[in-house]
């Protein structure tokens, strides 16, 4: 796995952040020293498909980088005549996502999408899974987004949202942002790996509260919803569709 060492030396004119082949030849290294709780996200949202998915259904995994999720779903997910659907809008990412697939051994059908998530159409869901890509749509476009995914979802269906979050209160905000540098420090990432990468995303990824996640779900539909894990000012939440009930 090739180190990110991306923002290490100091950098004129700092370009905004792109997922670009510099960035997909460093990404395994890059997500896991730079987010707290990523593998038990990982993880854990391989569990939730394989208690989810659905037969003859469609699981989905929108931004889905280089497979890690599709890779967990697909370890756990038993269900007759489902299939995995990857969708990504990097080449980079998805040529390299392609590969990383074929040495996986598990049988479970999966395609990947070289596409823009609001341009996919989701249809005949069991699970959706938007690891850390919200974040990365404009806040105008995210209700839409959400409204689709719920339409895209069978009733029993649920949708995992994993994202970097703001909190409402300044102190609490400050406290978690520095909890996560301290978190990037002790995984290596100097000060100024710290604050290029800061800069780079500044208007790139865009973080909302968990009132605003919540509110956003609730209002496109899902019954239920809340988080399942979080660490520092990085959460994951779980929405559920609820079931079809026979009157
Ligand atoms: C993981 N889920 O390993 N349409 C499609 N893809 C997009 C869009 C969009 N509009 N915007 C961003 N992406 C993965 C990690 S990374 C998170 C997800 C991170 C893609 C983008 O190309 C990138 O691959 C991914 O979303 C976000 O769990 O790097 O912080």
């Amino acid at each position: 796995m090739s180190k990110d060492d991306i923002y290490a030396n100091p950098i004129d004119a700092l370009p905004a952040f792109r997922f670009d082949e510099e960035v997909v030849r460093v990404f395994p290294d890059m997500i896991k020293r730079s987010v707290p709780g990523y593998s038990t996200i990982i993880a854990m949202t391989g569990l939730l498909a394989g208690r989810y998915a659905g037969p003859g259904t469609t699981c989905y995994d929108l931004g889905c980088s280089l497979g890690a999720s599709t890779l967990a779903m697909r370890q756990q997910v038993r269900g007759e005549g489902c299939r995995i659907v990857g969708v990504d809008n990097s080449r980079a990412m998805i040529e390299r996502c392609k590969s990383v697939i074929d040495t996986d051994s598990h049988e479970l059908p999966v395609e990947l999408v070289l596409a823009d998530i609001e341009d996919v159409a989701i249809e005949n869901a069991s699970v959706v899974v938007l690891n850390f890509t919200l974040q990365f749509i404009a806040v105008e476009k995210r209700a839409a987004l959400m409204e689709r995914i719920f339409d895209g979802l069978e009733p029993g269906g649920i949708l995992v949202l994993s994202e970097k979050v703001l909190f409402a209160d300044p102190h609490l905000n400050q406290l978690n942002i520095d909890l996560h540098h301290d978190f990037k420090r002790a995984n290596g990432y100097s000060d100024l790996e710290i604050a290029q990468k800061r800069q780079a995303l500044e208007n790139v990824l865009v973080p909302e509260t968990l009132d605003a996640h919540r509110e956003r779900l609730t209002a496109a539909g899902f019954g239920s919803c809340d988080v399942w894990f979080q660490c520092f000012n990085f959460a994951s939440l779980v929405a559920l569709k609820s079931p079809a009930t026979d009157d």
